[in-house]
C-alpha cells in the first residue's frame, strides 16, 4: 500500500520533472565541427531554428571544443524559453570587413538564456585593431560587436568569457528585463572601442557580479537608459563606468533612474562619469535620479567627472552649451585613491546647470599617498553631506 501510494507519488514527480527539462537541440547533430576551422554559421543556425521552434523549454548546446563561426542572427519570436547554452569557445573571422554588423546577434526574443556554461567568445580583434584604429586611420569603419541583443525581454545572460571583442563586447538596444552576471570581460587597455556593456533604449536591466578589463568603457549606458541597477562589478583597465555620450544626436531619448551600487574601478582613466557633448541639440534631454554608491576607486584618473563638453577627439570646435539636463544625482560613501590632480570634477553646461547634485561622504587621496587631490565645479547646485576629502566644491 505504501510502496504504490510512493510510485504514484514518483510518477507524478517524475512526470513534473520531465516537463521542467530542457530539450537539448546540440549543434554537433547538425553538422557543427569543432577543429577551429570550418565555418559554423550554418549549423548554428539550423539547431537556433528548431530550438527556438519548439513548444517548451529547449537547449540550443554548443559543448566542449573551438568553433569558427561568421556572422550570425538568432531572431525570435520563439515559442518557449529557448537557452542558448555555451560550453565550447568560439571564434570569430579575423577580418572585420567579414561581418557586416554584430558577430552573434540575438532578436526578438522573449525568455532568452545565454551563456551558462563557462563558455568563451573569442572576437579575434587585434588585427581590426591596428588596421582600423580612428585615431590613426580616417577612414576607419565601425566595427562589429562580439554579442548584440536587439528587442529581448526577460533575458538572463551569464556565465561566460568574452575576449578581445573588435568593437562593444556585448550591447543590448531596445531590451527589457535583463540580468547580466557571471561575466568576464577581457582585452587590452590600449584596443579601441572595445566597450564592455553598452545599452541603449533599454529597460530593467540589472547587471550584477561581473568583471571586465577593457580599452573603452567598462560600461556605457546610453540615450533611453531606465530603470538600471549595476552592482559587484569590477572594473579596470578601461574608462570608467559611463552614462554617455549624450547630446549629439536627435531623437536621444532622456535616461532615468540609474543605480551603481557597490564597484571597484581600478587602473581606469575614469571611475565614475557623465559625460554630455556642447553642441546644441533642438530636443532637450535629461538625465536624472542617479545614484552611485558604495565605489572604492583604485588609482583612477578621474575618481568623479561630470563632463558637459565632451569631444574625445580633436578638433573641438566648441559649439555651444550643452542642452543636456543633468538633475538628482547623488555620489555616496566613495573611497580609495586617483592618480590625477582633481578628485571630483563637475563641469556642467552654462545654459542647463546641473540640478541637485549631492556629495555624501567622499573620501579620495592621491594614489601616492602624499599631497591631497582637489575637487572642481561649474554651473552646479547642490549639496554636500558628511566627511569630505578633499572640500567638496558646491
Ligand atoms: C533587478 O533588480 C531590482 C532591484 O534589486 C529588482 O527589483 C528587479 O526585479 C530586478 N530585475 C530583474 C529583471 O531581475
Ligand atoms: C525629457 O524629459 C523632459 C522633462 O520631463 C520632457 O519635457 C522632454 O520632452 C523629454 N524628452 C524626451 C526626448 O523624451
Ligand atoms: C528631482 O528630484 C525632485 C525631488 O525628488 C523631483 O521633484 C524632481 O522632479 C526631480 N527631477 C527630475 C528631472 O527628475
Ligand atoms: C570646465 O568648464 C570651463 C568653462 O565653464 C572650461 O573653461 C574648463 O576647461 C572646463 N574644465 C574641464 C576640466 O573640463
Ligand atoms: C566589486 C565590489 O566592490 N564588490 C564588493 C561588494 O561588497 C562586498 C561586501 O562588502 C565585497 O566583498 C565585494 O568586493
Amino acid at each position: 500500500m505504501v510502496a504504490k501510494y510512493f510510485f504514484v507519488l514518483c510518477l507524478l514527480v517524475c512526470i513534473v520533472e520531465a516537463q521542467a527539462q530542457y530539450v537539448v537541440f546540440n549543434v554537433m547533430n547538425y553538422g557543427a565541427k569543432s577543429d577551429g576551422q570550418t565555418d559554423n554559421s550554418g549549423a548554428f543556425l539550423k539547431a537556433w531554428y528548431d530550438a527556438c521552434k519548439w513548444n517548451g523549454k529547449s537547449t540550443m548546446f554548443i559543448p566542449e571544443g573551438t568553433y569558427m563561426l561568421n556572422e550570425v542572427i538568432f531572431s525570435g519570436p520563439c515559442r518557449g524559453t529557448t537557452n542558448f547554452k555555451l560550453k565550447g569557445l568560439l571564434k570569430a573571422p579575423i577580418d572585420p570587413y567579414s561581418i557586416k554588423k554584430d558577430w552573434i546577434n540575438f532578436r526578438y526574443v522573449d525568455n532568452l538564456i545565454v551563456g551558462g556554461g563557462g563558455g568563451v567568445l573569442d572576437g579575434q580583434g587585434s588585427y581590426a585593431w591596428k588596421t582600423n584604429d580612428c585615431r590613426t586611420n580616417p577612414n576607419c569603419r565601425p566595427l562589429p560587436t562580439t554579442m548584440s541583443f536587439d528587442f529581448i525581454t526577460n533575458g538572463y545572460i551569464h556565465r561566460m568569457r568574452s575576449v578581445n571583442s573588435k568593437q562593444g563586447h556585448f550591447v543590448m538596444y531596445g531590451c527589457q528585463n535583463m540580468i547580466l552576471t557571471k561575466l568576464k570581460i577581457i582585452a587590452p587597455s590600449d584596443s579601441p572601442n572595445t566597450d564592455g556593456i553598452k545599452m541603449a533604449k533599454s529597460h530593467g536591466i540589472n547587471i550584477t557580479n561581473v568583471n571586465i578589463g577593457t580599452g573603452d568603457d567598462c560600461i556605457a549606458i546610453l540615450s533611453g537608459t531606465r530603470h538600471l541597477r549595476i552592482s559587484d562589478v569590477f572594473c579596470g583597465p578601461g574608462h570608467g563606468i559611463s552614462i554617455g555620450s549624450l547630446g549629439k544626436y536627435e531623437g536621444e531619448e532622456n535616461l532615468s533612474d540609474i543605480h551603481v551600487k557597490n564597484c571597484t574601478i581600478s587602473g581606469a582613466s575614469n571611475g565614475v562619469r557623465i559625460k554630455t557633448w556642447a553642441s546644441q541639440l533642438k530636443n532637450s534631454l535629461v538625465a536624472s535620479d542617479i545614484v552611485f554608491e558604495d565605489i572604492i576607486m583604485n588609482n583612477v584618473q578621474n575618481p568623479i567627472i561630470i563632463d558637459q563638453r565632451y569631444c574625445p577627439v580633436a578638433p573641438c570646435t566648441y559649439k555651444g552649451a550643452s542642452n543636456v539636463q543633468i538633475s538628482n544625482v547623488s555620489y555616496k560613501y566613495i573611497r580609495g585613491s586617483g592618480n590625477g590632480e582633481v578628485a571630483v570634477s563637475i563641469n556642467c553646461s552654462e545654459k542647463k546647470p546641473c540640478q541637485n547634485i549631492k556629495l555624501d561622504n567622499i573620501n579620495l587621496w592621491p594614489s601616492g599617498g602624499k599631497g591631497t587631490l582637489r575637487n572642481e565645479c561649474s554651473f552646479v547646485n547642490g549639496a554636500s553631506y558628511g566627511p569630505q576629502n578633499p572640500p567638496s566644491c558646491i
